[in-house]
């Protein structure tokens, strides 16, 4: 079945240049990219995306963490891949949430560690499911950015609407 998946290249990734070559495990998978940029991450942002942890005793870390306030790199990559299976294939290549128990051929374990703050810096963000990856595409993504139609959208005419543009 084709799926989309959110991918995020998390602070730690970029500020260890992992880049290319978290890139290139994932394309193994041989799934297409359908939508790419990097963001400035803001405090809602990083809440809402991780609003089902909002209650564990890290959350407050791991907002930091994506924000970029642990690695003085404020900025995040995301991507978005589209195909057959996408979610369990990009999760495999992930490897475990936790960085010392994912399998050492796998990217987080490989390029993951445990801060002694304890947080799990583990490089990359998956969706890790349907309903997970839809939320969180809709949230990252607006519909002109992702070359393909994934979900349902309207037009709406927004009158007063301030828009930055280049001088
Ligand atoms: P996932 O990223 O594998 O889907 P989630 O449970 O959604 O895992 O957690 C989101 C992020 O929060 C993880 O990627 C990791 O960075 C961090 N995290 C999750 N569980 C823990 C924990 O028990 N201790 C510290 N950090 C954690
Ligand atoms: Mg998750």
């Amino acid at each position: 079945m084709d799926q989309a998946v959110l991918i995020l290249i998390k602070p730690d990734g970029l500020k260890k240049s992992l880049t290319g070559n978290i890139l290139t495990r994932l394309s193994e998978t041989k799934l297409e990219i359908v939508a790419a940029k990097m963001v400035r991450v803001s405090k809602e942002l990083a809440e809402d995306h991780y609003r089902h942890l909002k209650d564990k005793p890290f959350f407050d870390e791991i907002i930091k963490y994506l924000r970029g306030e642990l690695h003085d790199r404020k900025k995040v990559m995301a991507l978005v891949y589209w195909g057959n299976d996408a979610i369990k294939k990009c999760r495999d290549l992930a490897g475990s949430t936790n960085p010392e128990e994912a399998e050492s051929t796998s990217i987080r374990g490989s390029y993951g560690r445990i801060t002694t703050g304890g947080v799990y810096e583990n490089v990359i963000h998956v969706s890790s499911n349907d309903s997970e990856a839809e939320r969180e595409i809709k949230l990252w993504f607006s519909p002109d950015e992702i070359i393909v139609d994934l979900y349902a959208t309207k037009n709406i005419v927004q009158k007063e609407f301030k828009n930055r543009v280049w001088a």
